[in-house]
């Protein structure tokens, strides 16, 4: 289990129904796993005073996300529904970061872009791990090769240290080799996979 302090700051990606949940939309294979790796991290982490920090995904009813939209994707996580809420299982301790409100697309925790013109804008979670000095990520959640690689590539760039828990994420693998290339990009980022 990796170390936690104040320095540190525990990471729980999209752990949301439509993810997690066989019933979801997007449903992940092994996805309803992941709420207990997450768990047994938390009492780590709440233990030490770690910043605990879950994004959503959080969209519009339509997005260019959406295959019913021109995207690739079946419809999820819509705002305030059961597919955008977190798993019940998922002990839920921290601040949250949605993403993808106002049809601004994306898969990073950090930043999301303008599907019109293309410009990205960050989301508030840059800020939120600043404002607390962390200097060090430990990231698990949905999807390992959408938004976990995202983020864990976007924390790298920023400058941030980062540990994937191997046994707390799960792949969409759309295409196979999908996992295996999305652990390879985090890794040549310079992520520990732990
Ligand atoms: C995600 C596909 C579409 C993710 C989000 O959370 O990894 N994947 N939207
Ligand atoms: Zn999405």
């Amino acid at each position: 289990m990796p170390i936690y302090d104040e320095r540190t700051a525990l990471l729980i990606v999209d752990v949301q129904n439509d993810f997690a949940d066989p019933r979801g939309s997007l449903y992940v294979a092994g996805g309803e796993h992941v709420p207990a790796v997450a768990n047994a991290e938390l009492r780590q982490a709440l233990e030490t005073r770690t910043f605990i920090v879950y994004t959503q995904d959080w969209h519009p009813e339509h997005t260019p996300h959406f295959a019913v939209d021109g995207g690739i994707w079946p419809v999820h996580c819509v705002h305030d529904t059961w597919g955008a809420a977190f798993h019940p299982d998922l002990r839920v301790e921290g601040e949250i970061v949605r993403k993808g409100s106002d049809g601004r697309d994306g898969y990073s925790g950090f930043s999301v872009r303008d599907p019109k013109s293309g410009e990205t804008y960050p989301t508030l979670l840059e800020q939120l791990l600043r404002e607390r000095g962390v200097e060090r990520l430990v990231i698990c959640g949905l999807a390992t090769d959408y938004c976990v690689v995202e983020t864990t590539s976007d924390a790298r760039m920023l400058g941030f240290a980062v540990e994937v828990l191997a046994d707390g994420i799960r792949a969409v693998d759309l295409h196979e080799g999908d996992a295996e290339r999305a652990l390879r990009r985090m890794r040549d980022a310079g992520a520990e996979i732990v």
